[in-house]
């Protein structure tokens, strides 16, 4: 998929953004003072920053029409089948946009690890969705920090315990809204963007993941995933999750 076929969703993005020009808000952008940390347990946290990135909009128009989009399929009960949900990705060592390049190095600075990694998801509308999952980083890194930043209509991301049961936590982000799951979300916790009847248009999510452990951490022994963690079986010519 070109850019010149960039993907057409129902999101007027930049009718949604927060003026820049007022110093107030400038000031906002890609700041933490907003942070609230919630722990799901006591190894595993969720860090939120509400309105992160404030020309959100201007942003999602940006890289709806620039980056390499991929219609990925994944096999299902020995079928392949469309994965509902447009991705792009960018290989280890390929130069990432300005654009995102921006977001990587305040949380890099701020969570102390090199962030390596980026893949954006389009969710086109309420029809597209990520199943249940534990991101496959914590294969080769323990504690690992996922980094997701969310453009465009707030869409549901809920968590519950990697061994099952109810939803333990809802978030809804979107509008330029940051996520970060820590601790031992990604060994013992998954999490979803369900399908959504009723969403208001399309979203576009950010996800940035390192490869190597944060400074100070304890070594990179991966911890074995509980019973029931499994990762997504996505296929495409670029790296997943
Ligand atoms: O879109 C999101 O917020 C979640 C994406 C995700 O979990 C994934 O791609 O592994």
């Amino acid at each position: 998929m070109s850019s010149e076929q960039a993907p057409r969703v129902a999101w007027q993005a930049s009718l949604f953004d927060t003026a820049t020009d007022d110093g107030a808000v400038a000031a906002q952008r890609l700041s933490f003072t907003g942070l609230r940390r919630d722990w799901l347990d006591e190894r595993s946290w969720i860090d939120v920053v509400p309105g992160w990135v404030t020309d959100h909009g201007a942003l999602f128009d940006r890289l709806r029409e620039i980056a390499p989009w991929q219609q990925r399929t994944r096999t299902m009960w020995d079928k392949d089948v469309l994965e509902p949900r447009l991705v792009a990705g960018w290989q280890t060592g390929e130069r990432l946009p300005p654009e995102v390049v921006e977001l990587v190095e305040p949380l890099s600075a701020r969570y102390a690890v090199p962030i390596d990694s980026c893949l954006i998801n389009l969710y086109r509308d309420g029809s597209d969705a990520v199943a249940w999952h534990a991101d496959t980083v914590r294969k080769v890194l323990r504690d690992p920090l996922v980094f997701t930043v969310s453009l465009g209509a707030r869409r549901s991301f809920l968590l519950r315990p990697a061994t099952g049961g109810p939803v333990a936590r809802r978030y809804a982000p979107g509008e330029g809204d940051l996520i970060v799951m820590g601790g031992a979300c990604q060994h013992e916790w998954h999490h979803t963007v369900p399908r959504e009847r009723s969403a208001s248009g399309a979203r576009m999510s950010i996800t940035l993941r390192h490869s190597r452990p944060a400074a100070g951490a304890p070594p990179a022994t991966a911890p074995s995933a509980p019973a029931g963690a499994r990762g997504t079986r996505a296929r495409a010519s670029r790296p997943g999750p």
